[in-house]
């Protein structure tokens, strides 16, 4: 249970600022702020379940492969907030760090990111405010995915605030390429060579034929089926 006395105000808009307690990942202001970010995170993963049971039902195959979700850890919220020259304040982790809450939806072609994102829209007490397409404008590192960050609204004392929320949407492909990929850069310093940067580039670009070829002989066999 969330006691409003322990931390952050409410303001008009329903932002939780407290300019006046310094951040530290230490204290139990934090810790609140994190349980808040942790129910945001866990409703939307169970309307994902959801829709992943529904989307079975309906497309008859796992449109939703996996999902996967998680809370960055207060090391990497301050890395973040440092790589970026935010000031480490709770108004600047608020409104600047969008990724607190991080889910991962892995689908199986391309075309189920698109209406995954569709019903992602129609969610209740929730609010897209940024959406990111790397899969129509790729990243220069090669990487694809569907970024949406959302507001959801969750129950705080007699209130409702927003707490971001970020849904990354990739298929097994394109998933297939990231893990590896932050795998081989963990290694040696988040770097690679200029040669197996390049190298990696290319192979998103197979990966990206791949998806679509996948998906077209899929396409193929529905619309078979249909007219026999
Ligand atoms: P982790 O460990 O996955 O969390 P934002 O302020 O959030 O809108 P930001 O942080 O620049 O801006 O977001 P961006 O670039 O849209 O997406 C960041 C996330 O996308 C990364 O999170 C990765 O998960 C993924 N990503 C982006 N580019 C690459 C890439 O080149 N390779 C791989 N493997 N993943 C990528 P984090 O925080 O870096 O890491």
């Amino acid at each position: 249970m969330i006691k409003r006395e322990n931390i952050l105000e409410v303001n008009k808009t329903g932002i939780l600022i407290n300019s006046l307690i310094p951040l530290n990942t230490k204290n139990k202001e934090f810790s609140t702020l994190m349980e808040l970010y942790d129910k945001a995170r866990s409703d939307i993963l169970e309307k994902l379940n959801i829709i992943k049971e529904y989307f079975k039902e309906i497309y008859e195959y796992d449109v939703i492969n996996h999902i996967t979700s998680r809370i960055k850890t207060p090391e990497s919220i301050l890395k973040k907030m440092q790589k970026k020259h935010y000031e480490l304040t709770y108004k600047d982790l608020i409104e600047n760090i969008n990724d607190i809450a991080g889910i991962r939806v892995i689908c199986t072609f391309k075309d189920d990111i698109l209406k995954i994102r569709k019903i992602i829209g129609k969610m209740p007490n929730v609010r897209i405010i940024k959406e990111k397409d790397y899969i129509k404008n790729p990243k220069k590192s090669g990487y694809m995915g569907y970024h949406i960050i959302l507001e959801n609204y969750i129950k705080y004392d007699d209130t409702y605030v927003p707490i971001k929320v970020e849904i990354q949407i990739r298929t097994m492909a394109m998933d297939f390429w990231a893990t590896t990929e932050h795998k081989i850069k963990y290694k040696k310093n988040h770097k690679l060579s200029t040669k197996n940067s390049k190298k990696m580039e290319i192979y998103a670009k197979i990966i990206n034929i791949l998806d679509d070829k996948i998906m077209k002989i899929y396409q193929k066999q529905v619309k078979e089926k249909i007219e026999k």
